[in-house]
């Protein structure tokens, strides 16, 4: 049984004030689902069984390259990031995993960390790798790149980082690493596209072979920044030709916010599956650039249609349906607990959404090309409130109807305001 960041007494007086207002929202639901054949009791259980991981990187407070105005409590280690984690788990019951980031979360004991997480009900998803800054303990620098650096001993220096990335994640339990290189140019003519692509594949050849046999490679596409000319693995069509290169083991991850504006995100995903290359997602928001806002707080109707394509691709093809899901967020002006469990919230919602569309109906108004009746059958879906299976499905297991309401009751931020020192605003910086 996992130790509690939150007194359960607490939560279940809370869950008591709104218990009655649920459960008459419930039946109301039901009700309306049956007379569409659909059993809310199905969807409730795939509410429970869902789930998304917290990047350690969340849980602290975000910046932008001018500012970064900590809040209170900030977490300073990944003991302290990994305790707000579990707290978010605690009263969302939607996280049960943490994607770790090297160096910012190397363990000084990976096995203490790793029971440390256990016992708060925590795994260890996918690690990050991160060649996109300088380390301390690394005497060649990324400035001009990393795995597609021009000079082979900053190459092997990236690799030699992924592989520990790989070791260390062994001893907590992952089973991927996630790549995520900023390698690119500002300039045309600064990098031969072709030969910068070739270091990559040959460099990353390396990281693959160090893989255990029961691991995944998520590479991770990007359209710019920190280059803002070109990209080494700058859209998924980059992504897939490298990881089609690499093996089966190699697969894409798309970070929603990755994209130039109006590109067709669930498109990239059904192409992806329909290839074998799907691995996962960083689930984000954003209006322009790679804003990492909070999932489903600007354009919730493209996060219930990438679900729509998983939804999809899952029943058409069980077996092969694999996805990592993941947030990678960066809260700048918000308690990055409360963002986050408002967000893994929103991306379990636009999976029950999307179970809940009528996919023989939609077939056949598409193999007649019955748009209007299409596009409605998609549309009645994302419209329906869904919230009260999602608040039944916390409540079954143990987690707070009202998470944010109940957050806030708990005082947590301001305990931790007082346990950990102030850290003083600071230059830019995501973290
Ligand atoms: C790059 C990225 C990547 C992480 C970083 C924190 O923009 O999405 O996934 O390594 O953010
Ligand atoms: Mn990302």
């Amino acid at each position: 049984m996992a130790d509690k960041q939150i007194d359960p007494a607490l939560i279940a007086d809370h869950n008591q004030n709104a218990l009655a207002d649920m459960l008459a929202d419930y039946d109301a639901l039901g009700a309306k689902l049956a007379r569409q054949n659909v059993d809310i009791e199905q969807l409730t259980q795939k509410a429970v069984d869902f789930g998304v991981a917290i990047p350690s990187w969340g849980v602290g407070t975000g910046g932008t390259r001018f500012a970064r105005f900590p809040g209170l409590g900030e977490p300073r280690n990944i003991y302290e990031k990994l305790a707000d984690c579990a707290v978010i788990a605690q009263l969302s019951q939607a996280t049960p995993t943490v994607s770790l980031h090297i160096p910012w979360d190397r363990p000084d004991d990976p096995a203490e960390l790793r029971e440390t997480a256990a016992s708060w009900g925590l795994g260890i998803d996918a690690m990050n790798s991160n060649t996109f800054q300088d380390h301390d303990d690394m005497p060649l620098s990324f400035k001009y790149g990393s795995l597609s650096h021009t000079d082979e001993a900053v190459r092997e220096q990236a690799i030699a980082h992924n592989i520990d990335c790989i070791e260390i994640g062994q001893k907590l339990g992952s089973k991927a690493l996630t790549v995520w290189i900023g390698d690119g140019t500002n300039f045309p003519g600064q990098q031969s596209f072709t030969r910068s692509f070739e270091r990559y594949l040959e460099a990353m050849k390396k990281v693959y072979a160090a893989l255990p046999d029961d691991w995944r490679v998520f590479i991770e596409h990007k359209i710019y920044e920190p280059a803002f000319y070109s990209t080494v693995i700058q859209d998924w069509g980059s992504n897939y030709l490298a990881a089609k290169e690499l093996g089966d083991k190699a697969q894409c991850l798309v970070d929603l916010g990755h994209h130039a504006p109006g590109v067709n995100i669930e498109m990239i995903v059904a192409r992806l599956f329909q290839f074998g290359k799907l691995g996962g997602f960083h689930f984000n928001d954003s209006k322009y650039g790679d804003d990492d806002l909070d999932a489903g707080s600007i354009n919730p109707y493209q996060l219930f249609l990438v679900f729509n394509e998983l939804v999809d691709a899952e029943l058409s093809n069980p077996s092969g349906f694999n996805p990592a899901y993941m947030l990678d967020q960066s809260h700048n002006v918000t308690d990055p607990i409360e963002s986050l469990i408002s967000s893994a919230v929103e991306v379990q919602r636009a999976y029950i959404q999307a179970l809940l569309v009528d996919r023989a109906k939609l077939a056949d108004y598409q193999d007649t090309n019955d748009v209007m009746m299409a596009n409605r059958t998609l549309k009645s879906a994302y419209i329906t409130d869904v919230s009260p299976i999602l608040a039944m499905a916390r409540h079954r297991a143990g987690g707070a109807i009202d998470p944010i309401t109940t957050y806030r009751a708990t005082g947590y931020r301001e305990t931790v305001g007082k346990q950990r020192p102030a850290r003083k605003g600071s230059g830019g910086g995501i973290v």
